[in-house]
């Protein structure tokens, strides 16, 4: 197996024996191979027909929902990549078929195909491991960086694409580059430039399906307000609810309306507490733990079910297995998987435990900051910027992660001085999202924009008040300190700079697929840097 595109990877270079760091077994990596190399011959295909004008919605659908089952921390299932590759072998041949009916001209000079002719899971299994990484690892080391960056980056995409896409939010531009980009994998003629002018479209593309997420969540749910939500629990049966997808929550809720449980969020789910058409629920009672990487302890210590519906999943504990349940693109092999909004079993199971024994006040902390809510106070922060009570934006947004080292965000926020306002997003908050850093001209110092899936709201928010004070984004007193683990985060990373923001500093370590002739590229062309301590960034922050 070769897998590098989290930060966890092995050794900080790549996984590539037995199992890698995150659970994924050399089975599954193989399976993941032989998908991404399906997929990249039904992206060339697809090209070709959305050139003649022939789109297909289920290409489309398809493409981004088998693309984010390879997103670290998503998938683990065998039985689920097998389902996905033959279904990528069958949207291929039609396609396939539509371009030999609707292009004569290119009759005789189809791309050639990747036929598959056997699909159990051991045939599979041994042609992905003969296939290989979809990216050769014999190319110069910077173009083999750059279309790392690119595939990682697409998937990112590909993952928020579905997630809009969910909610009825689509548009056929992104799903041409994602089949462009993944076609182009393909292609051994291009050179750096070639290869960097993908990379900064992906970030393009990526702000635009950021934008259409963004309009997914607001027109389904209302737009987030300030909300406090409670970290403790109240005596009852309960149901958890994990991963990002707003819309299964609404689901649930509407379908345990009446039955006695109460529905707790974990992780990136927390930011649906600040949305009008759920909040609305009296039985969405509050969040439970933190973030993804201490899943195991949280979910075994929890006395309900648990639905979890995207990144990021863990091997579960034997302790909880027989009450958590998969939907949408995450799986876990054992694990019972259902089908969008049947819910039936999560609900029987929480009804045959025992929930909480009482009630256990925790405190609480305020969610809903997105870009509505802080706009809706722009005035009175432009006039704290312009009085010196406001000296500095930081926003410390990403992911959290399972290795040591992000203490680094902590201590950073903990140590941020009164006179600074902090705004985050993601996962990686959870280090200090309760953490009481009291207001400033009544507005709270910690602002939290939402989920990762909500990282446009700040590039609004950004955009907004470079805005009202007549520069640029990187004129204004804001600084950006991200925290990255997965793939959704390349794609961020990549909007920040197709937008032309510098300086942003990146931790806990840079990412093992960017090459040292690439890195340079990015901190000659945009300031990057990697974070040091602390202390040395704060300084060097305000003294900007
Ligand atoms: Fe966190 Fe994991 Fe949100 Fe990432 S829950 S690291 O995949 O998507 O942020
Ligand atoms: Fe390793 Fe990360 Fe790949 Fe998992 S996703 S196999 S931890 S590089």
């Amino acid at each position: 197996m070769f897998c590098n595109q989290c930060e966890e990877t092995s050794k900080g270079v790549a996984c590539t024996v037995r199992r890698g760091v995150c659970g994924k077994s050399e089975e599954v990596a193989a399976l993941q191979d032989l998908l991404l190399h399906s997929i990249r011959d039904l992206a060339t295909h697809a090209s070709l027909a959305r050139e003649a004008g022939w789109v297909d919605e289920e290409v489309n659908h398809f493409t981004c929902e088998a693309v984010f089952a390879t997103l670290t921390n998503v998938n683990f299932d065998p039985e689920r990549f097998q389902r996905l590759i033959k279904q990528a072998q069958e949207l291929r041949d039609k396609v396939r078929e539509e371009l030999s009916k609707n292009r004569p001209d290119l009759a005789g000079s189809l791309p050639s195909a990747l036929v598959l002719e056997r699909f159990d899971i051991s045939t599979l299994i041994d042609k992905g491991n003969r296939l290989g990484f979809l990216i050769s690892l014999d190319l110069d080391p910077d173009v083999r960086s750059l279309q790392e960056i690119l595939l990682y980056g697409v998937k990112g995409v590909a993952a928020y694409a579905h997630h809009a896409q969910t909610l009825g939010q689509e548009d056929d531009s992104v799903y041409g580059f994602i089949h462009e980009a993944l076609a182009a994998l393909g292609n051994k003629e291009w050179g750096g430039e070639q290869w960097l002018d993908m990379v900064l479209r992906c970030g393009e593309i990526n702000l635009k399906t950021m934008e259409l997420l963004d309009k997914a969540h607001t027109s389904a749910f209302g737009n987030p307000v300030p909300t406090s939500v409670p970290l403790g629990h109240r005596k009852g049966k309960c149901i958890l609810v994990s991963g990002h997808d707003l819309k299964d929550l609404k689901n649930l809720l509407e379908q345990t309306q009446g039955k006695g449980i109460d529905v707790y969020t974990h992780g990136e789910m927390l930011p649906a507490h600040g949305y009008p058409e759920l909040k609305k629920f009296p039985h969405l009672f509050g969040h439970y733990g933190t973030a993804w990487p201490n899943q195991r302890k949280e979910f075994a210590a929890f006395p309900g079910a648990i639905l979890i519906n995207t990144n990021c999943i863990q091997e579960p504990h034997e302790s909880y297995r027989d009450r958590i349940f998969t939907t949408g693109p995450v799986g876990w092999p054992g694990v019972e998987h259902l089908a969008e909004g049947e819910y039936g079993k999560p609900i029987e199971k929480a009804l045959s435990l025992p929930g909480f024994e009482s009630d256990e006040d925790r405190g609480s902390v305020m969610c809903g900051f997105a870009h509505s809510a802080i706009l809706g106070s722009a005035d009175k922060i432009i006039q704290a910027v312009k009085d010196g009570k406001i000296r500095h934006f930081i926003l410390v947004g990403g992911c959290d992660g399972a290795r040591t080292g992000r203490n680094y965000y902590t201590e950073l926020v903990e140590k941020t001085p009164g006179d600074t306002m902090v705004m985050t997003l993601a996962c990686g908050k959870f280090r200090f999202f309760d953490r009481q850093l009291g207001t400033i001209e009544g507005i709270p110092r910690l602002l939290d924009i939402g989920q990762c899936n909500d990282a446009y709201s700040a590039i609004k928010v950004a955009l907004a008040l470079a805005d009202a004070f007549g520069c640029g984004v990187n004129e204004l007193p804001l600084s950006l300190v991200l925290s990255w683990y997965e793939q959704k985060a390349v794609a961020i990373l990549l909007t920040l700079l197709y937008l032309g923001v510098k300086n942003i500093r990146l931790g806990p370590t840079l990412p093992a697929f960017i090459s040292p002739g690439v890195l340079g590229v990015l901190v000659d062309n945009f300031g990057i840097k990697p974070i040091s301590s602390p202390e040395e960034d704060l300084q060097a922050i305000l003294s900007r």
